[in-house]
């Protein structure tokens, strides 16, 4: 039963069921190629799912706030997936008992899916699984997916930015705000939420985040706003949920032949999701062509001679189209290519 494949999985997630919407994460994580087969086998079933990023440091609070969102976005009946991503920080190992014991409240909700992702340490695990984790939650019905994401890490903001609506959250602890900026966090910004406002300073952060947006140079129409939150408390969410929904209705906005913010953004999104993809299936590729006789091999064999840097020849190997792999017919059918060195 473990070793069900794929394309029967996607079948019976399509169906709705819970447990092979789980197992397709797990086989999402695990390779490439069920990846691949994945993401095709559900392309048509998408419905193009709001997706918000929740991002910030360690410990702010960033479940407890997609917690209160799923509760809020449930009373409207909106179904709502969750990904979080790396929960288990350094900094508060007890998260994870915590996302647990969230997640035991909305288990029976059938209208809530959540799920976490172990991507730490994978550079590239992360630009590549969590676009496709986002597609599994559309496919299955999803109206709203909400992705967490700790905001250290260039990789992690990327992923963050792709979102639709990014929410940053932030602390009142002294420096936060600087910290933040450091990080690239006040860029990625569309709604920025000071949580923990029972705490001594939470004013002070929020004037703080004014002062620092205020020299960025938007240039939009959008004027980040800034909540203040006791999420633990369920405080200041309802109005968090309310400027998510604004911002999004701002982005769905067109004027005349313009095309949306949102489509924009998505556009964005894609384009980064091709690339990835390229890039695995371009590494695949090399892996496969260098340990099989032809052009790559014999390259690399000149490389271990120390005929040649690995960068010179890895220059030649593009240069000279030698990334395609030709199947035998092409090969005798294409005039001999000049060699690179021969003028
Ligand atoms: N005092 C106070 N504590 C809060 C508030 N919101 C959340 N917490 C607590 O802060 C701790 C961390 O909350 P999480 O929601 O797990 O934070 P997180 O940002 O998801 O943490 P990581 O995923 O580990 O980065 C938990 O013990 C929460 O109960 C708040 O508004 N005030
Ligand atoms: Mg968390």
């Amino acid at each position: 039963m473990s070793s069900e494949p794929a394309h029967a999985l996607v079948q019976r997630m399509l169906d709705g069921d819970r447990r092979a919407l789980a197992r397709l994460f797990t086989l999402l994580e695990q390779s490439a190629e069920s990846r691949s087969e994945i993401v095709k086998g559900i392309h048509p079933r998408l419905s193009g799912a709001y997706v918000i990023g929740v991002t910030g440091p360690p410990g702010a609070g960033k479940s407890t706030i997609a917690d209160g969102l799923v509760r809020i976005f449930r009373e409207s009946d909106a179904k709502v997936g969750v990904l979080a991503v790396d929960p288990s920080s350094p900094f508060s190992g007890g998260a994870i008992l915590g996302d647990r014991v969230r997640m035991r409240r909305h288990y029976l909700d059938r209208g809530v899916f959540i799920r976490s992702l172990a991507t730490r340490g994978d550079q590239g695990g992360l630009s590549r699984v969590v676009p496709a984790a986002i597609r599994l939650l559309d496919a299955f019905g999803m109206d709203v997916v909400i992705v967490e994401t700790v905001g250290v890490g260039q990789t992690e903001l990327e992923v963050a930015s792709t979102a639709d609506t990014v929410v940053v959250t932030l602390v009142p602890e002294a420096g936060d705000g600087v910290q933040a900026m450091k990080a690239g966090l006040m860029e990625i910004g569309d709604i920025f939420v000071v949580n923990k406002a029972d705490r001594p300073g939470a004013d002070r952060a929020a004037s703080d985040i004014r002062a620092a947006l205020a020299l960025g140079t938007p240039g939009t129409d959008w004027n980040p706003p800034i909540v203040m939150t006791e999420a633990h408390r369920g405080k200041g969410v309802q109005e968090l949920h309310d400027k998510l929904q604004e911002h999004r209705a701002i982005l769905e906005r067109t004027s005349g032949e313009r095309t949306s913010g949102l489509d924009e953004r998505r556009r964005h999104r894609l384009r980064r999701e091709f690339a990835a993809a390229l890039r695995e299936v371009v590494a695949a590729e090399i892996d496969t062509m260098i340990s099989s006789d032809g052009v790559l091999s014999e390259l690399a064999a000149r490389v271990q001679a120390g005929e040649l840097d690995p960068y010179a020849a890895a220059a030649e190997a593009v240069g000279g189209g030698h990334l395609v792999r030709k199947t035998a017919g092409e090969e005798a059918s294409r005039p001999p290519r000049a060699h690179p060195d021969a003028d």
